[in-house]
């Protein structure tokens, strides 16, 4: 490889340190310190390179977030030409890369090329984009080390969200397309959204106000510049009150801290400094604004969390309406990919009240992504809000070829097309999931007390226990990481113990994050939850 020499000479200032604990691109890519990421980020420019290579020039996306995770961390993730993760086969190749020392970084590149079978005359094409997080800048200048030293192509957008990068990545490589994905520009993506927006809101305005706990991150940024496209507030259609808070994006150490939707999912509760009153529509978003959590006080602060699970049901339930309405029914078949940490209660309406197939798939939003893939219309979204829909190639010809019959048909298919913009599929995508169910409300004329009676959640629990080495810890391959292999007999015992508990469900899998171990579990009582758990966590320890 003709760019073997410069890597060797450029990983010299990327020294992998000794003695580090080996480095793993899981689900979330690498996640980790961000003291340590240096020369992980230099490899993973390096694979950004061979990757763009090996797609024939197509630009390859790098994200440098470490998501919900504190403000001390940081990670970097690839995207794939389409704006999908990058593809499974190639995650060994960035591990290995990544625990490769310096000295011989020129010589596993070269092999790696070799093996992916890379030709090195292509030209790369990389596009960059990080979270507020400060190290992300130094992360940046590792990477661009990289990819100048394998001669390739690259822009810095600067500060963006997750789900921002991903949109840039597939509108740069749909470009000369039939069908362009969106303008390739920070611009084009607010204007793609707000058009969109608008046009699906086109008969209706939303009721009260929103406000937006953003993390004290990135989603602030883009939040505010995103209400630039929006319609006034007192606009008959579409005017939304929004209220922007947790937005300190000036202190870098606030981010994640007591609020975003990591926060308040995991501790069921309200941001620090929520004041809504009694049924005030309130949305959290994670640290780099690819999830979305809604949520409000009843009477008598009692909390009432609406997650992945509501907006997924919502979304099914309001898109399948939408394509019977549009006379596509028999044409479409909608499914929802769900993973183990749905609510048993939303599987079950989704099953028995909406009647729609249910597929459930392990952690991490590349599996569901993939599974709704196989669908015309796949709604997939993680308990956490991290989800989105995707529409096939087959259905989106369908709806942007349908020749409507009546008045009823034109007025479905254009909310139809609307939708098909406005949520991005891509990825989950904190602003425009937001942006879906705010259109949803405003024509069912749902407040947040109607959406969340549509079903009762089963009282639930996700818990997180350290162990000496959560590789001790498999799940049996095809059940969705909801039966324990390993260690040996521990799934027997916690099957044992689940028994007692009336409609107990209860499941171990080691984080893909962080080092540890999750537990989750539900039961139609609140204390019998807290007491499997309990005892569930006495059989790791
Ligand atoms: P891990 O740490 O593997 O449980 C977490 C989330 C996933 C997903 C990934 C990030 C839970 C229980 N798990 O995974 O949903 O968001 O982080 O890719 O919330
Ligand atoms: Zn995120």
């Amino acid at each position: 490889d003709q760019y073997a020499d410069a890597v060797a000479a450029a990983a010299k200032s990327h020294p992998r340190p000794s003695g580090a604990k080996p480095f793993v691109y899981g689900t979330a890519g690498f996640r980790m310190n961000a003291d340590l990421l240096d020369p992980v980020v230099y490899s993973v420019g390096l694979l950004a390179a061979l990757r763009s290579r090996k797609l024939k020039g197509q630009a390859i996306g790098v994200m440098i977030t470490a998501s919900h995770n504190p403000a001390k961390d940081n990670g970097v993730k690839l995207v794939d030409p389409y704006g999908d993760m990058l593809e499974q086969s190639w995650e060994s190749y960035a591990t290995t890369l990544a625990n490769t020392p310096s000295e011989e970084m020129a010589e596993a590149y070269a092999k790696a090329a070799k093996d992916l079978g890379v030709d090195s005359d292509i030209p790369a094409n990389v596009i960059i984009a990080r979270d507020t997080r400060p190290s992300g800048k130094a992360l940046v200048d590792a990477l661009v080390d990289a990819l100048k030293a394998t001669g390739s192509q690259y822009t810095d957008y600067g500060v963006l969200t997750t789900p921002q990068l991903h949109y840039l990545t597939r509108a740069t490589n749909t470009q000369n397309d039939a069908h362009p994905y969106g303008e390739v520009s920070v611009e084009g993506y607010y204007k793609k959204l707000s058009e969109a927006y608008k046009t699906a809101m086109r008969h209706d305005k939303p009721t009260g106000s929103l406000t937006v706990d953003c993390a004290n991150g990135v989603g602030a940024v883009a939040l505010k510049e995103f209400l630039k496209y929006m319609p006034k507030e007192d606009d008959l259609s579409g005017g939304l009150k929004v209220n922007v808070a947790n937005d300190r994006i000036d202190k870098p150490e606030v981010l994640n801290e007591k609020c975003g939707a990591d926060f308040v999912k995991s501790g069921q509760r309200a941001p620090e400094g929520f004041n809504g009153k009694p049924f005030d529509r309130w949305a959290s978003y994670d640290g780099d604004a690819d999830r979305v959590l809604y949520y409000f006080h009843e009477e008598g602060s009692i909390f009432r969390l609406l997650d992945g699970d509501r907006i997924a049901t919502l979304a099914a339930t309001f898109i399948r309406e939408l394509v019977q309405k549009a006379g596509l029914e028999e044409d479409l078949q909608l499914a929802v990919v769900q993973t183990a940490y749905a609510n048993g209660a939303s599987t079950k309406y989704i099953e028995d009240v909406l009647k729609l197939k249910v597929e459930c798939t392990p952690t991490g939003v590349k599996h569901l992504h993939h599974v709704a893939s196989r669908y015309d219309i796949g709604v997939y979204f993680e308990a956490n809000g991290h989800g989105t829909v995707l529409f096939s190639q087959n259905a989106q010809r369908k709806i942007r070829k349908a020749d409507p019959q009546s008045p009823a048909e034109l007025e479905a298919l254009t909310t139809l097309r609307a939708l098909t913009e406005l949520i991005n599929q891509t990825v989950g995508d904190a602003l425009s999931d937001m942006l879906l169910v705010e259109v949803i409300l405003a024509q069912k004329e749902y407040t947040v007390k109607e959406w969340a009676a549509t079903y009762e959640d089963m009282p639930n629990r996700l818990i997180k226990v350290l162990v000496p080495d959560k590789s001790d810890y498999a799940t049996v391959p095809g059940t969705a990481e909801r039966k324990l292999e390993k260690p040996a007999g521990m799934q027997d015992k916690i099957d044992v113990l689940v028994e007692k508990y009336r409609n107990g469900r209860c499941f171990v899998r080691a984080s893909g994050t962080e080092d540890a171990v999750r537990v989750y579990g539900e039961a139609s009582a609140a204390y019998d939850v807290d007491d499997m758990l309990r005892n569930v966590e006495q059989l790791i320890k």
